[in-house]
């Protein structure tokens, strides 16, 4: 039997209330960066994972949303103040999303302010769906599990199932095909004075979404047989790295993996490239900084931006040597 996404709501939501049990409720989510990257799906229709993946949350960089109920005959999307055309691509992935759960009739009001680049390879969608789904259980009182809520966010979009939590999330792949045990665990270590600096060259949209891009690579990638293989072995460093706070190891493990799923989709046909010189210049860059002996490393996503990985201590002559880094704590 092939699972839906709105089997995959009901079956969670089962018997709980359709009425709102406030006005409004308004959450934040934090966006998240993977350590370990999710690249590829054995299950497209649930967003179910090929491998599982780690990362990191990035504190209060992510997105805020209050929903309240909307008297028009659709719902009123607005982005950081700024209202948001029904016709638009985010718009109209945000309301098919809501349609999974709003009553017969029901319009909302959502109102949602980010603090990050949106769709420049920084997770944003992954802290819009991660905060949509915490304002509708707030909404509705709904009580859901955090791990219940990472499968709802999930169904948005994959990595917004890690965006539940704080710190160090693992986003287990799970086995079953309902895939009600593929959702976030969070790492009970933190790790103060980690850094994460964030290089961002671009902010413009990338010309191809994740989804299509990591699908492409599936089929295409001779390469990508590879990938899981990778995955399993960085998944254990990564996590060896954090519980022993390993610095160098997490982060090679992070630039490694990040360049593997990289070669993957330089890999697919028609490739799938996001870098730019600007992106080529600065690992050059982080290569040369290793060799004199700082400890620095990257990892980057679907986009051309690069996010470095560093201790407090190194963050003066980082900051020095690229003045538009914007520095993230994790753990403060
Ligand atoms: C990740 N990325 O682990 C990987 C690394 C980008 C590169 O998850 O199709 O927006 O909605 O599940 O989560 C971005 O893909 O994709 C992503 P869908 P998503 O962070």
């Amino acid at each position: 039997m092939v699972l839906s996404k709105a089997d995959v709501v009901n079956s969670l939501l089962k018997e709980r209330s359709s009425e709102p049990a406030a006005a409004f409720a308004e959450c934040f989510a934090p966006s998240n960066i993977a350590l370990v990257k999710y690249w590829g799906k054995r299950n497209q229709a649930i967003n179910l994972p090929l491998t599982s993946s780690l990362s990191i949350s990035l504190d209060d960089k992510g997105t805020r949303t209050k929903i309240s109920l909307s008297n028009k005959q659709q719902d009123e999307i607005s982005l950081n103040e700024m209202p948001v055309p029904n016709h638009t691509e985010f718009a109209s992935r945000l309301s098919h999303f809501l349609n999974l759960f709003r009553p017969a009739g029901i319009h909302y009001k959502i109102e949602t302010h980010s603090n990050i680049p949106i769709a420049a390879g920084l997770a944003s969608s992954a802290s819009g769906f991660a905060a949509m789904v915490k304002a509708l259980d707030q909404f509705y009182a709904w009580k859901l599990l955090p791990s219940e809520l990472s499968i709802l966010s999930r169904l948005g979009s994959g990595s917004a199932s890690r965006s539940i939590w704080e710190g160090f999330v693992e986003w287990q792949v799970g086995t079953r095909e309902d895939g009600m045990d593929s959702h976030g665990v969070p790492l009970e270590t933190t790790w103060p004075g980690l850094c994460i600096g964030l290089l961002i060259f671009n902010e413009k949209k990338k010309a191809i979404g994740s989804s299509e891009a990591m699908q492409r690579t599936v089929q295409t990638s001779k390469l990508y047989k590879s990938w899981p293989v990778q995955v399993a072995d960085d998944l254990i460093e990564a996590k060896e790295a954090i519980k022993s706070q390993h610095f160098d190891l997490l982060g090679q493990t992070a630039e490694h993996n990040a360049l593997a799923m990289h070669a993957t989709m330089l890999s697919s046909w028609p490739p799938v490239l996001y870098s730019t010189h600007e992106t080529f210049e600065a690992m050059q860059k982080i290569w040369q900084l290793r060799q004199d002996g700082i400890s620095v490393y990257f990892t980057q996503d679907a986009g051309p931006n690069l996010k470095l990985l560093f201790l407090k201590p190194q963050q003066a002559l980082l900051q020095s040597i690229f003045p538009n880094m914007q520095v993230i704590e994790s753990f403060k």
